[in-house]
């Protein structure tokens, strides 16, 4: 009997969504990107009140099919065409801007912004439907290898090959760095980015020179194989060129990372680029996974870090979190949370269980120089041989000393 087969998958397409600096206005954004995600397209949310550079530089990163802009601070002729030149001047000019911003673009604005490299504005009263249909039809297309990429378009073109399932070309090793890579779980919602971007902040004032790299893994809609992929909205540090971030919808893979991960790691680690690499998994529970520590297949990951808030249930539902077995680092966070004294010690007594001697580190990601988020970089560093300060100090020199 013949195997049936599955149709070839075509990768959904990707699309950056903003609203330019100076501007708080985002609901329209909002209710666009949910409705992108249901028309089956991965939205990679950048936030309000960004800057034209944090824009391009996410655009080549996320090596998105589009950015589609919302503006309605006045600004958009300025706005767009500044965008549209970044592109073009950093060898991106491949990456096509549009958007809208309801009654502020007039219709004789937005000749002049076609005229300076704006692909479409949609005015007030578009219906979402034909909008929907428009940017599928104009921006869908499949990404090949282009030799012309450099430096993190040419990584990013790999990352986007390897998750449509083709054999990503070979990455040029253009650094000397050997990457320490560590895993970062968490449900939903306990601040895993926020935290991320706050150890962000660390290595990049304790390495003057180094780069770090962020996978942040999302969950595909199971219905329309769309994705909200949100996670650089909470971050701010991670908007530096010495941060190369990269969104992965799990397109289907139920083990809490993309499929392409295990690959995206190895690109990543064979560019040399990045001295730290952390791994952001999407909101995960009691049964995952997703940097396979348990299994007899090897680890994905060098070191594991579980993040938890003070709102996990009760002392049953902690006792079912298989990975607090398993990883290496534990954080509370959220600890200005009038639950957490009692998490805390709830949470230790079950680290304690475990008889491996795992400190409980508790952290307050919201709150810039947190000491909780400190000393979890500090007891990165030291899992991983990196620099604690920017004198080069390492995170076991500064135990001793305390
Ligand atoms: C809602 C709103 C607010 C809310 C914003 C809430 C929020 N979180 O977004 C609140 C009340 C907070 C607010 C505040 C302000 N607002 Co206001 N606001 C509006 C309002 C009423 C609607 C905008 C909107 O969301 N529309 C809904 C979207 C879905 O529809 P649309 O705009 O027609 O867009 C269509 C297309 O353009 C397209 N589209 C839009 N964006 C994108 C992006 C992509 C990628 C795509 C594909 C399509 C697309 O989608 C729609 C399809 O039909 C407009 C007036 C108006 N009627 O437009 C004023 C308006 C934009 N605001 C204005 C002003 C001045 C302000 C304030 C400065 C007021 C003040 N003095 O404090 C502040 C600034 C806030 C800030 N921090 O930036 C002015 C701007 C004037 C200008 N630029 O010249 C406007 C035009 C009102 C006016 N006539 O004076 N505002
Ligand atoms: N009060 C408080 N809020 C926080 C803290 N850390 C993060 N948050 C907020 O919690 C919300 C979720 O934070 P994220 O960092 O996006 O959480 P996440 O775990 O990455 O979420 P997912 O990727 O969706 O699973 C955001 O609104 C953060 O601002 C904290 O220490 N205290
Ligand atoms: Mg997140």
């Amino acid at each position: 009997m013949a195997v049936a087969s599955f149709p070839r998958t075509v990768a959904p397409l990707r699309i950056l969504t903003a609203v330019p600096v100076c501007d708080g206005h985002d609901s329209a954004v909002t209710t666009i990107n949910i409705e992108l995600a249901r028309h089956g397209l991965e939205v990679i949310y950048l936030g309000y009140h960004q800057s034209a550079s944090a824009i391009v530089r996410a655009a080549i990163q996320e090596d998105v099919n589009v950015v589609g802009l919302s503006s309605y601070n006045g600004g958009h002729i300025v706005f767009f065409k500044e965008v549209a030149d970044q592109l073009k001047k950093s060898g991106n000019g491949d990456i096509p801007v549009f958007g809208g911003g309801g009654g502020t673009i007039t219709q004789a604005d937005a000749r002049v912004m076609k005229r300076q490299g704006t692909d479409r504005i949609y005015f007030a009263g578009t219906p979402l439907a034909k909008m929907m249909g428009e940017i599928k039809r104009a921006y869908a297309r499949a990404a090949k290898p282009n030799a012309k990429f450099k430096g993190d378009r040419a990584l990013a073109r790999a990352l986007t090959i390897a998750e449509s399932g083709g054999k990503a070309p070979a990455i040029k090793r253009t650094g000397p760095a050997k990457s320490f890579v560590v895993g970062v779980a968490g449900p939903g919602g306990a601040g895993k980015s926020t935290l991320i971007d706050e150890l962000t902040s660390r290595f990049l004032r304790a390495n003057p020179t180094g780069r770090i790299a962020l996978l942040a893994n999302d969950p595909s809609h199971p219905d329309s194989g769309g994705a909200i992929l949100g996670d650089r909205v909470s971050t701010i540090y991670a908007q530096d060129d010495r941060v190369f971030f990269r969104s992965l919808a799990t397109r289907g893979s139920l083990t809490g990372l993309s499929a392409a991960a295990p690959a995206a790691i190895d690109i990543l680690k064979a560019s040399g680029e990045f001295d730290l690499i952390l791994v952001e998994s999407v909101g995960v529970g009691q049964e995952s996974d997703p940097f396979r520590i348990f299994g007899k297949s090897p680890k994905l990951v060098d070191a594991t870090l579980f993040v938890l808030a003070p709102y996990y249930g009760g002392l049953i539902q902690l006792q079912k979190i298989a990975l607090l077995n398993g990883a290496d680092l534990v954080a509370l966070n959220k600890c200005d949370h009038a639950m957490a004294l009692t998490a805390k010690a709830e949470i230790q007594a079950r680290l304690n269980q475990n008889g491996k001697g795992q400190q409980l580190h508790p952290t307050t990601a919201a709150k810039h120089f947190d000491p909780g988020v400190d000393a979890l970089f500090a007891a990165i560093a030291k899992l991983g041989d990196l620099p604690l300060s920017a004198g080069g100090e390492k995170a076991c020199q500064m135990e001793v000393r305390s």
